[in-house]
């Protein structure tokens, strides 16, 4: 049986347009340069959000309607650094909820679970474990009212009628008045933008570059990793990051857990990555053709990041 990486690689590689889905890019090497590029002084995405929660905690309270228990479910919650943050301070302000991360590695799901107690002990933490397809309509089957979070601009990986598609499946085990929050990367100055794709160290490269690795690695591939290289572009008229490996040269890769070859010209892209860039009426039109209104927006001092909150009609 062939995993989903194979057939994901396979079907990627084997289109006339090159590409290789974005989320491939974390495996334990690839979350660690992550890591890093969170820390790079261009990549503000990161550091604005963590400002937002940092900042504005009690007005994000204040804009909860829940009058009881409620859940508060993350969608992808990583390590869970900035999350942790607005907890406490819903805690703190004695709101009585449980937090439920959502994540396919049950290694992760208990790295944050540890973490977040560590942090503050008096929040409930309730993990699941799996796919979100998977894990949401179960969801629904509790009646407590719940808070949706998806956080970090990671709706800007998904082509815009993926992300509605995406939005619209959370939506559709809502119920009227339960919340969802969105953290959205905001259009600015495009130079800036483009600077946090382009790292001085080459790091984002290096994030890009180990794809080619680890399929060499999982998949036993012969990529040679000097004969490509990458390459971004930031589209201000569409808000589009678009990132790239370029062929340096006309070669054939063998994948041998495949039991094929595959054909790149000189100059051939593969695409490896979109992060898009939303401003206010791309935002609200999404909130309200998913079946949303927007309850009220959170920004960092610089206008740079937006989690918006949203409410289910
Ligand atoms: C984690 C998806 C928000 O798109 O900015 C960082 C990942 N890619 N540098 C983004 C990423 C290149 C990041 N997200």
């Amino acid at each position: 049986m062939r995993s989903g990486f194979q057939k994901d690689v396979d079907k990627g590689l084997s289109s006339p347009k090159k590409f290789i889905p974005s989320k491939y890019f974390y495996d334990q090497v690839g979350d660690r340069i992550f890591q890093k590029i969170m820390s790079l002084p261009e990549y503000y995405l990161s550091r604005s959000e963590y400002k937002i929660f940092e900042e504005q905690g009690v007005e994000i309270a204040q804009a909860l309607p829940f009058k009881s228990a409620f859940d508060i479910v993350e969608l992808g919650a990583g390590d869970g650094s900035k999350t942790k943050l607005l907890l406490k301070t819903l805690n703190a302000l004695g709101l009585e909820f449980t937090y439920r991360p959502v994540d396919i590695s049950k290694a992760v799901l208990e790295q944050l679970k540890s973490n977040i107690v560590a942090f503050c002990p008096e929040i409930s933490v309730d993990p699941l474990a799996g796919d979100y397809f998977d894990i949401l309509p179960h969801l629904s089957t509790t009646d407590k009212p719940k808070l949706f979070l998806f956080l970090g601009s990671n709706v800007g990986n998904f082509q815009p009628a993926e992300a509605e598609a995406f939005i619209q499946m959370i939506s559709n085990v809502m119920h009227s008045g339960d919340l969802l929050m969105i953290g959205m990367d905001l259009q600015k100055r495009p130079q800036l933008i483009e600077k946090a794709y382009n790292d001085s160290q080459g790091l984002t490269a290096s994030f890009n570059m180990n794809l080619l690795q680890r399929m060499n690695k999982e998949l036993g591939a012969n990529f040679d990793l000097d004969q490509f290289e990458f390459y971004v572009h930031y589209d201000p008229v569409r808000g589009f990051v678009n990132s790239f490996l370029v062929s340096l040269e006309d070669q054939e890769v063998e994948i041998l857990r495949l039991n094929k070859s595959y054909k790149f010209r000189e100059n051939e892209l593969i695409h490896t990555e979109l992060s898009r860039k939303f401003n206010e009426e791309q935002i609200e039109r999404l909130a309200f053709r998913t079946g949303f209104f927007v309850r009220k927006e959170f920004m960092d001092p610089d206008h740079y990041f937006v989690d918006s909150l949203w409410e289910k009609v």
